[in-house]
């Protein structure tokens, strides 16, 4: 092997390294000066963030189906991959002829600058980390090609390979320092949990009726009525969760209306406070799927606000907005009739969740939450549907989302061995805001037969179902279909989640033993 072809190989290498030492100094001191400064503006989140608004509709879909509520940090780790590739990159392309790294890590920097920048709720520093990351970056990098390259003659060449090693493993040091110390800077900036902590609920002067008694049947593997806030589904688009103090936050009703009006925390809590059960579901839910929870919310009626408004008769939708601005395409009359459409402050007990929205959100019986369950919701606007579009419709949904009638097998789980005799089927129904009368069931596609129904808490939750069945050993199919109350059976006519969630019915395959 000759002299130069070791030299070129051992270049290559190290410039890779070079690059990707840069790419770690500047990613830890932008997410550190994030962290201080302005936490939603972390490189990472804005170009995540910016990544999954402009994600078409099937990629969510997929991601979702692949990840599930995972999908965050497989789509951070996607980042953090191609930025690895593209760093090592830019080293070697850096060291074939100077300044094209720098160009090609600088512009990194102006990305996350600019994403950082035309993101909803954008704060006065957004640009800072984007710029600290650009200009970190480009710095590190023309630094450490001086040591891959060194001056010749000067050293000798173990010493000169030292001399890059320290300091490639230096740089990138000094990057997880900064990345160490921005994560406990955003711990230590707790602050909105210690609120949330301490927060005491209003009681309700409208309370829910009590769980019915038979409302839960005791079977295992079979969903609890009510959802803890522990297991409760989360699905949204914010990468980091929006940390509003109450006392910031205020919500601004506005658009076809008599009077805007503007309502702040405190002006909220002094209102009349409803609990309602509402049973809340994806659209992105197969069927079969887990994206579907029920909980006990109190919140004040969104009618009651709307009526103090004053709404003009001409609208026909509310276009709710939260504060890293998600959008909501609500039917108007589902928030002016006599339903439970809630805005939202507790959840099960508690405060809301950071997750699931705190300190407000919306919840409205009877409709998918992409069209009406606005987490960190600021502001209502009066509006109609040829006017203006919401964040998913804009992304091939469609405009209005009922809830389909559904039901589901939880017991026996697909592919579950169990013993030949006695045994149950189990599951869930729901068709919020109708109501479900029945669930009929059958094996190897034979006769249906009547499940028993638990006894619902309302119409607008789901309710669990049972059957026994004599297990007889070999394989089996068990397929499940619900009644609604206003007379419809669920169709076996299958069809994915876009554009306005799936429908079918659940199989579960069981071999009996
Ligand atoms: N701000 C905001 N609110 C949002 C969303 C979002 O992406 N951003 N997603 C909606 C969707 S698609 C659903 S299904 C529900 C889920 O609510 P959960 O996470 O509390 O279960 O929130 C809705 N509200
Ligand atoms: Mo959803």
């Amino acid at each position: 092997m000759s002299h130069a072809a070791r030299t070129t190989r051992g270049d290559g290498l190290r410039s890779a390294a070079a690059g990707l030492s840069a790419a770690v100094v500047a990613v830890g001191l932008a997410e550190l000066v994030a962290a201080v400064v302005e936490p939603s503006a972390s490189p990472f989140a804005v170009i995540g963030g910016g990544l999954i608004d402009l994600a078409p509709s099937w990629a969510k879909d997929a991601a979702i189906a692949l990840f599930g509520t995972a999908d965050k940090i497989a789509l951070i780790t996607g980042i953090a991959i191609v930025l690895v590739g593209v760093a090592a990159l830019a080293g070697i392309l850096e060291s074939r002829r100077a300044g094209v790294g720098a160009v090609i890590l600088g512009a990194l920097g102006v990305l996350a600058l600019v994403a950082a920048m035309i993101r909803p709720g954008a704060g006065p520093f957004a640009w800072l980390p984007g710029l600290v990351a650009g200009v970190a970056a480009v710095v590190a990098l023309r630094l450490l090609m001086r040591t891959v390259h060194p001056v010749p003659y000067l050293r000798a060449e173990h010493d000169e390979r030292r001399r890059f090693l320290l300091f490639t493993v230096g740089v990138a040091s000094v990057g997880v320092a900064a990345l160490i110390v921005g994560s406990i800077a955003r711990g230590a900036s707790r602050s909105i949990e210690s609120v949330r902590a301490l927060l005491r609920l209003p009681a309700p002067v409208t309370p829910a009726p009590p769980v019915p008694a038979g409302a839960e049947f005791d079977i295992q593997g079979l969903a609890s009525v009510v959802t803890p806030n522990s297991e409760f589904y989360r699905i949204d688009t914010a990468l980091i969760v929006p940390r509003i103090d109450p006392s910031d936050w205020s919500v601004r009703i506005h658009g076809m209306v008599d009077r805007e009006i503007e309502i702040t925390w405190d002006e909220l809590l002094a209102l009349p406070m409803q609990e309602s059960f509402t049973t809340l579901a994806c659209v992105s839910n197969e069927v079969g799927g887990s994206l579907i929870g029920n909980a006990l919310w109190l919140g004040h009626p969104v009618r009651e606000l709307l009526a103090r408004a004053g709404v003009d008769p001409k609208a026909d939708m509310v276009l709710s907005t939260s504060s890293d601005g998600f959008t909501a395409s609500t039917p108007i009359e589902a928030l002016t009739d006599d339903r439970d459409a809630l805005l939202a402050i507790g959840m099960n007990g508690e405060a809301l969740p950071l997750e699931h929205g705190f300190p407000v959100r919306m919840v409205v019986p009877g409709l998918y939450g992409y069209v009406s369950a606005t987490k960190w919701v600021t502001q209502l606007e009066v509006t109609r549907f040829d006017r203006t579009t919401a964040y998913w419709t804009d992304r091939g949904w469609s405009e209005r989302g009922p809830v389909k009638l559904q039901s589901r097998i939880d017991v026996p789980r697909r592919g579950q061995r169990i013993d030949a005799g006695d045994a149950v089927i189990a599951g869930m129904a729901w068709q919020q805001h109708v109501g479900i009368e029945g669930v009929e069931v059958r094996i190897d596609e034979g006769s249906w037969r009547r499940a028993e129904l638990s006894s619902a808490i309302s119409d607008d939750t789901w309710v669990q179902w049972r059957l026994d069945w004599a297990a007889t050993s070999g394989s089996h199919t068990i397929e499940c279909r619900a009644l609604s109350a206003d007379g419809e059976t669920q169709t076996s006519d299958p069809a994915g989640v876009v554009p306005d969630g799936a429908q079918g019915w659940h199989r579960v395959d069981v071999s009996v033993a």
